[in-house]
Protein backbone atom coordinates (compact mmCIF):
# COMPACT_ATOMS: atom_id res chain seq x y z
CA UNK A 1 0.00 0.00 0.00
CA UNK A 2 1.26 3.35 -0.57
CA UNK A 3 1.87 5.93 2.27
CA UNK A 4 -0.92 8.43 0.09
CA UNK A 5 -3.67 5.14 0.59
CA UNK A 6 -3.25 4.53 4.22
CA UNK A 7 -5.53 6.18 6.70
CA UNK A 8 -3.77 9.08 7.78
CA UNK A 9 -2.92 8.89 11.69
CA UNK A 10 -4.12 12.20 12.71
CA UNK A 11 -7.58 11.19 11.99
CA UNK A 12 -7.12 7.86 13.59
CA UNK A 13 -6.03 9.88 16.91
CA UNK A 14 -9.23 12.50 16.21
CA UNK A 15 -11.61 9.85 16.30
CA UNK A 16 -9.83 8.17 19.62
CA UNK A 17 -10.12 11.52 21.31
CA UNK A 18 -13.57 12.52 20.50
CA UNK A 19 -17.29 11.02 21.36
CA UNK A 20 -19.71 12.57 19.11
CA UNK A 21 -19.57 12.02 15.46
CA UNK A 22 -22.02 13.38 12.93
CA UNK A 23 -22.15 11.20 10.22
CA UNK A 24 -23.09 12.00 6.63
CA UNK A 25 -22.82 11.85 3.04
CA UNK A 26 -24.69 12.81 -0.66
CA UNK A 27 -28.13 13.98 -1.64
CA UNK A 28 -29.49 11.20 -3.39
CA UNK A 29 -27.56 8.15 -1.81
CA UNK A 30 -26.70 5.02 -3.21
CA UNK A 31 -25.46 1.90 -1.81
CA UNK A 32 -21.63 3.34 -0.82
CA UNK A 33 -22.67 6.55 0.74
CA UNK A 34 -25.33 4.56 3.05
CA UNK A 35 -23.09 1.48 3.48
CA UNK A 36 -20.06 3.28 4.58
CA UNK A 37 -22.20 5.70 6.55
CA UNK A 38 -23.98 2.40 8.60
CA UNK A 39 -20.57 0.31 8.99
CA UNK A 40 -19.05 3.80 10.43
CA UNK A 41 -21.41 4.00 12.81
CA UNK A 42 -21.26 0.52 13.98
CA UNK A 43 -17.38 0.48 14.14
CA UNK A 44 -17.65 4.31 16.68
CA UNK A 45 -20.53 2.15 18.43
CA UNK A 46 -18.31 -0.16 19.27
CA UNK A 47 -15.49 2.27 20.52
CA UNK A 48 -18.49 3.89 22.98
CA UNK A 49 -18.44 6.97 20.68
CA UNK A 50 -21.83 8.07 20.18
CA UNK A 51 -23.23 8.93 16.45
CA UNK A 52 -25.94 10.84 14.56
CA UNK A 53 -26.72 10.29 10.95
CA UNK A 54 -27.36 12.24 8.36
CA UNK A 55 -29.26 12.12 4.80
CA UNK A 56 -30.82 14.69 3.33
CA UNK A 57 -33.18 12.28 0.87
CA UNK A 58 -32.87 10.14 3.56
CA UNK A 59 -32.54 6.42 3.01
CA UNK A 60 -34.30 4.54 -0.54
CA UNK A 61 -36.95 1.65 0.49
CA UNK A 62 -33.91 -0.84 -1.53
CA UNK A 63 -31.95 -0.13 1.55
CA UNK A 64 -33.94 0.02 4.31
CA UNK A 65 -32.96 -3.85 5.03
CA UNK A 66 -29.86 -2.92 6.47
CA UNK A 67 -28.88 -2.54 10.05
CA UNK A 68 -28.61 0.65 12.03
CA UNK A 69 -30.19 2.11 8.99
CA UNK A 70 -33.27 3.56 11.38
CA UNK A 71 -31.19 5.66 12.79
CA UNK A 72 -30.48 7.96 10.02
CA UNK A 73 -31.89 11.21 10.52
CA UNK A 74 -33.16 13.71 7.49
CA UNK A 75 -32.98 16.42 9.81
CA UNK A 76 -29.39 17.92 11.22
CA UNK A 77 -29.81 19.32 14.52
CA UNK A 78 -27.33 19.60 17.14
CA UNK A 79 -23.64 20.49 17.89
CA UNK A 80 -20.76 17.48 17.26
CA UNK A 81 -17.43 17.09 18.30
CA UNK A 82 -16.33 15.52 14.12
CA UNK A 83 -17.76 15.66 11.42
CA UNK A 84 -17.25 12.63 9.27
CA UNK A 85 -17.83 13.24 5.42
CA UNK A 86 -18.06 10.24 3.08
CA UNK A 87 -18.06 9.98 -0.64
CA UNK A 88 -18.48 14.02 -1.14
CA UNK A 89 -16.33 15.35 -4.20
CA UNK A 90 -17.48 18.40 -2.30
CA UNK A 91 -19.47 19.65 1.23
CA UNK A 92 -22.26 21.12 -1.29
CA UNK A 93 -23.08 17.42 -1.98
CA UNK A 94 -24.41 16.95 1.57
CA UNK A 95 -27.45 19.22 1.39
CA UNK A 96 -28.88 22.21 -0.14
CA UNK A 97 -30.46 23.33 3.41
CA UNK A 98 -28.16 23.18 5.85
CA UNK A 99 -24.88 24.40 6.49
CA UNK A 100 -22.59 21.17 6.95
CA UNK A 101 -19.91 23.16 8.58
CA UNK A 102 -21.41 24.75 11.34
CA UNK A 103 -21.93 21.90 13.15
CA UNK A 104 -18.43 20.59 14.60
CA UNK A 105 -15.43 22.45 15.29
CA UNK A 106 -13.51 19.71 13.23
CA UNK A 107 -14.27 18.00 9.54
CA UNK A 108 -13.10 15.11 8.12
CA UNK A 109 -13.41 14.11 4.36
CA UNK A 110 -13.46 10.29 3.62
CA UNK A 111 -13.71 9.91 -0.34
CA UNK A 112 -12.36 7.59 -2.99
CA UNK A 113 -13.16 10.26 -5.49
CA UNK A 114 -9.93 11.39 -7.73
CA UNK A 115 -11.46 14.41 -8.13
CA UNK A 116 -11.81 15.07 -4.48
CA UNK A 117 -11.71 18.74 -3.54
CA UNK A 118 -10.13 20.35 -0.82
CA UNK A 119 -12.60 20.55 1.92
CA UNK A 120 -12.50 19.56 5.43
CA UNK A 121 -9.99 19.90 8.34
CA UNK A 122 -8.42 16.41 7.53
CA UNK A 123 -8.61 13.96 4.56
CA UNK A 124 -8.51 10.45 3.73
CA UNK A 125 -8.50 10.25 0.43
CA UNK A 126 -7.72 6.96 -1.87
CA UNK A 127 -9.10 6.88 -5.55
CA UNK A 128 -7.88 3.23 -5.55
CA UNK A 129 -10.18 2.24 -3.30
CA UNK A 130 -13.71 0.61 -5.42
CA UNK A 131 -15.97 2.34 -2.41
CA UNK A 132 -16.06 4.23 0.51
CA UNK A 133 -16.68 1.08 2.31
CA UNK A 134 -13.12 -0.40 1.38
CA UNK A 135 -11.76 3.16 3.41
CA UNK A 136 -14.26 2.16 6.42
CA UNK A 137 -12.80 -1.52 6.73
CA UNK A 138 -9.13 0.18 6.41
CA UNK A 139 -10.62 2.46 9.14
CA UNK A 140 -11.96 -0.35 11.58
CA UNK A 141 -8.47 -2.27 11.19
CA UNK A 142 -6.27 0.57 12.23
CA UNK A 143 -8.47 1.17 14.88
CA UNK A 144 -8.26 -2.35 16.00
CA UNK A 145 -12.17 -2.82 15.94
CA UNK A 146 -13.52 -6.32 14.39
CA UNK A 147 -15.40 -6.43 11.99
CA UNK A 148 -19.05 -7.80 13.25
CA UNK A 149 -21.48 -9.74 10.89
CA UNK A 150 -23.59 -5.91 10.94
CA UNK A 151 -20.58 -4.32 9.74
CA UNK A 152 -19.75 -6.67 6.80
CA UNK A 153 -22.78 -6.67 5.80
CA UNK A 154 -23.08 -2.78 5.46
CA UNK A 155 -19.48 -2.75 4.03
CA UNK A 156 -20.04 -5.35 1.30
CA UNK A 157 -23.33 -2.95 0.17
CA UNK A 158 -21.18 -0.69 -0.15
CA UNK A 159 -18.53 -2.40 -2.70
CA UNK A 160 -21.03 -4.59 -4.28
CA UNK A 161 -23.13 -1.30 -5.50
CA UNK A 162 -20.10 1.06 -5.97
CA UNK A 163 -18.80 -2.09 -8.42
CA UNK A 164 -21.57 -2.41 -10.07
CA UNK A 165 -21.54 -6.02 -9.18
CA UNK A 166 -17.86 -6.59 -9.39
CA UNK A 167 -18.44 -5.68 -13.36
CA UNK A 168 -16.77 -2.24 -13.13
CA UNK A 169 -13.61 -1.15 -13.91
CA UNK A 170 -12.55 -0.44 -9.91
CA UNK A 171 -13.01 -4.18 -9.68
CA UNK A 172 -9.49 -5.98 -8.36
CA UNK A 173 -8.16 -8.94 -6.49
CA UNK A 174 -8.13 -7.45 -3.72
CA UNK A 175 -11.75 -6.11 -3.76
CA UNK A 176 -12.60 -9.65 -4.43
CA UNK A 177 -10.02 -10.83 -1.32
CA UNK A 178 -11.75 -8.00 0.95
CA UNK A 179 -15.15 -9.01 -0.18
CA UNK A 180 -14.49 -13.16 0.44
CA UNK A 181 -13.38 -11.87 4.08
CA UNK A 182 -16.70 -10.32 4.39
CA UNK A 183 -18.82 -13.36 3.12
CA UNK A 184 -17.12 -15.06 5.73
CA UNK A 185 -18.86 -13.52 8.92
CA UNK A 186 -21.88 -15.21 7.57
CA UNK A 187 -23.67 -13.11 4.69
CA UNK A 188 -25.96 -14.59 2.26
CA UNK A 189 -24.48 -13.05 -1.19
CA UNK A 190 -27.05 -13.83 -3.15
CA UNK A 191 -29.55 -12.70 -0.72
CA UNK A 192 -27.75 -9.79 -0.98
CA UNK A 193 -27.87 -9.38 -4.71
CA UNK A 194 -31.78 -10.53 -4.74
CA UNK A 195 -32.63 -7.54 -2.54
CA UNK A 196 -30.96 -5.62 -4.17
CA UNK A 197 -31.03 -5.66 -7.78
CA UNK A 198 -34.52 -8.47 -8.08
CA UNK A 199 -37.17 -6.30 -6.17
CA UNK A 200 -37.94 -4.02 -9.24
CA UNK A 201 -41.37 -2.95 -9.32
CA UNK A 202 -43.40 -2.90 -12.65
CA UNK A 203 -43.18 0.97 -13.15
CA UNK A 204 -39.17 0.76 -12.45
CA UNK A 205 -39.04 -1.61 -15.44
CA UNK A 206 -41.23 0.59 -17.57
CA UNK A 207 -38.68 2.98 -17.18
CA UNK A 208 -35.88 1.14 -18.57
CA UNK A 209 -38.62 0.47 -21.23
CA UNK A 210 -38.79 4.49 -22.05
CA UNK A 211 -35.00 4.44 -21.66
CA UNK A 212 -34.52 2.18 -24.36
CA UNK A 213 -37.22 3.65 -26.58
CA UNK A 214 -35.61 7.25 -26.34
CA UNK A 215 -32.42 5.62 -26.89
CA UNK A 216 -29.98 7.04 -29.54
CA UNK A 217 -27.01 4.27 -30.60
CA UNK A 218 -24.57 6.53 -33.03
CA UNK A 219 -21.34 4.51 -33.30
CA UNK A 220 -19.74 3.57 -30.12
CA UNK A 221 -21.98 6.19 -28.46
CA UNK A 222 -25.77 6.00 -26.78
CA UNK A 223 -27.49 8.28 -24.79
CA UNK A 224 -30.95 8.55 -24.00
CA UNK A 225 -33.14 11.34 -21.61
CA UNK A 226 -35.66 10.92 -19.12
CA UNK A 227 -37.94 13.83 -18.12
CA UNK A 228 -39.51 14.43 -14.83
CA UNK A 229 -43.22 14.29 -16.52
CA UNK A 230 -42.03 10.60 -17.30
CA UNK A 231 -41.17 9.89 -13.76
CA UNK A 232 -44.46 11.52 -12.41
CA UNK A 233 -46.24 9.24 -14.79
CA UNK A 234 -44.56 6.62 -13.72
CA UNK A 235 -44.92 7.41 -10.19
CA UNK A 236 -40.88 6.84 -9.95
CA UNK A 237 -38.47 9.09 -7.87
CA UNK A 238 -35.08 9.92 -9.10
CA UNK A 239 -34.03 7.32 -6.82
CA UNK A 240 -35.30 5.13 -9.29
CA UNK A 241 -32.88 6.40 -11.76
CA UNK A 242 -30.20 4.54 -10.01
CA UNK A 243 -28.40 2.21 -12.20
CA UNK A 244 -31.18 2.71 -14.61
CA UNK A 245 -27.75 3.82 -16.88
CA UNK A 246 -26.73 0.55 -17.44
CA UNK A 247 -29.17 -0.21 -19.80
CA UNK A 248 -27.25 1.95 -22.27
CA UNK A 249 -24.21 0.88 -21.10
CA UNK A 250 -24.63 -3.07 -21.96
CA UNK A 251 -25.37 -2.40 -25.75
CA UNK A 252 -22.51 -4.06 -27.57
CA UNK A 253 -20.04 -2.04 -29.24
CA UNK A 254 -21.34 1.22 -27.03
CA UNK A 255 -18.20 2.69 -24.90
CA UNK A 256 -20.03 5.63 -23.88
CA UNK A 257 -23.61 5.82 -22.26
CA UNK A 258 -25.03 8.94 -21.60
CA UNK A 259 -28.37 9.49 -19.59
CA UNK A 260 -29.60 13.02 -19.13
CA UNK A 261 -32.42 12.87 -16.79
CA UNK A 262 -34.51 16.14 -15.60
CA UNK A 263 -34.45 16.49 -11.82
CA UNK A 264 -37.10 17.82 -9.68
CA UNK A 265 -35.87 21.73 -9.41
CA UNK A 266 -35.70 21.67 -13.84
CA UNK A 267 -32.14 20.85 -13.86
CA UNK A 268 -30.57 17.97 -15.98
CA UNK A 269 -28.31 15.65 -14.62
CA UNK A 270 -26.33 14.09 -16.77
CA UNK A 271 -24.97 10.46 -15.99
CA UNK A 272 -22.05 8.76 -18.24
CA UNK A 273 -20.24 5.75 -17.97
CA UNK A 274 -17.77 4.09 -20.22
CA UNK A 275 -16.73 0.99 -21.09
CA UNK A 276 -12.97 0.06 -21.94
CA UNK A 277 -10.91 2.61 -20.25
CA UNK A 278 -12.40 5.57 -21.99
CA UNK A 279 -12.27 8.66 -19.59
CA UNK A 280 -15.60 10.03 -19.29
CA UNK A 281 -14.36 11.77 -15.84
CA UNK A 282 -12.64 14.36 -18.46
CA UNK A 283 -15.60 15.26 -20.07
CA UNK A 284 -17.73 15.62 -17.10
CA UNK A 285 -15.44 17.92 -15.38
CA UNK A 286 -15.02 19.95 -19.10
CA UNK A 287 -18.71 20.36 -18.23
CA UNK A 288 -18.72 21.34 -14.67
CA UNK A 289 -18.81 18.11 -12.50
CA UNK A 290 -17.03 15.40 -11.48
CA UNK A 291 -17.22 11.60 -10.46
CA UNK A 292 -14.89 8.39 -11.74
CA UNK A 293 -12.97 7.49 -14.94
CA UNK A 294 -15.43 5.12 -15.44
CA UNK A 295 -18.63 6.70 -14.06
CA UNK A 296 -19.21 10.40 -13.79
CA UNK A 297 -21.98 12.92 -14.21
CA UNK A 298 -22.45 16.92 -14.25
CA UNK A 299 -25.52 18.97 -13.44
CA UNK A 300 -26.71 22.09 -15.84
CA UNK A 301 -29.23 24.59 -15.53
CA UNK A 302 -29.48 24.80 -19.36
CA UNK A 303 -32.32 23.66 -21.59
CA UNK A 304 -32.26 19.96 -22.10
CA UNK A 305 -31.61 20.10 -25.85
CA UNK A 306 -28.23 22.57 -25.25
CA UNK A 307 -26.97 20.03 -22.90
CA UNK A 308 -27.49 17.03 -24.84
CA UNK A 309 -25.59 18.62 -28.49
CA UNK A 310 -22.94 19.96 -26.03
CA UNK A 311 -22.29 17.12 -24.78
CA UNK A 312 -23.05 14.34 -27.52
CA UNK A 313 -20.55 16.86 -29.71
CA UNK A 314 -17.87 16.64 -27.01
CA UNK A 315 -18.09 13.32 -26.97
CA UNK A 316 -18.31 12.52 -30.47
CA UNK A 317 -14.74 14.62 -30.96
CA UNK A 318 -13.03 12.73 -28.07
CA UNK A 319 -14.16 9.32 -29.43
CA UNK A 320 -13.23 10.22 -33.18
CA UNK A 321 -16.44 10.01 -34.36
CA UNK A 322 -16.46 12.84 -36.55
MN1 LIG B 1 -18.59 5.75 -3.78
Amino acid sequence: MRKSEAVPDEILDIIINNRFFLITSHKNPDGDAIGSMLAMAAILKKMGKETYLFLEDGVPPLYRFLPLVEEVNTVLAGKFDITLVLDCENGGRVSDRVDLFSHARTLINIDHHPTTGTFGDYRYINPRAAAVGEQVHALARALDVAIDRNMAECIYVSILTDTGSFRYANTTAHTHRLAAGLIEHGLQPAEIASRIYERRSLNQLSLQAAIIEDMVVEDTLAWSVISQDRLKDLKLSESDLDGAIDIIRSVDGVRVAVLFSQRFDGKIKASLRSKNNFNVLEIARELGGGGHRAAAGFLSSEPLSVIVEKTVQLLREHLGLR
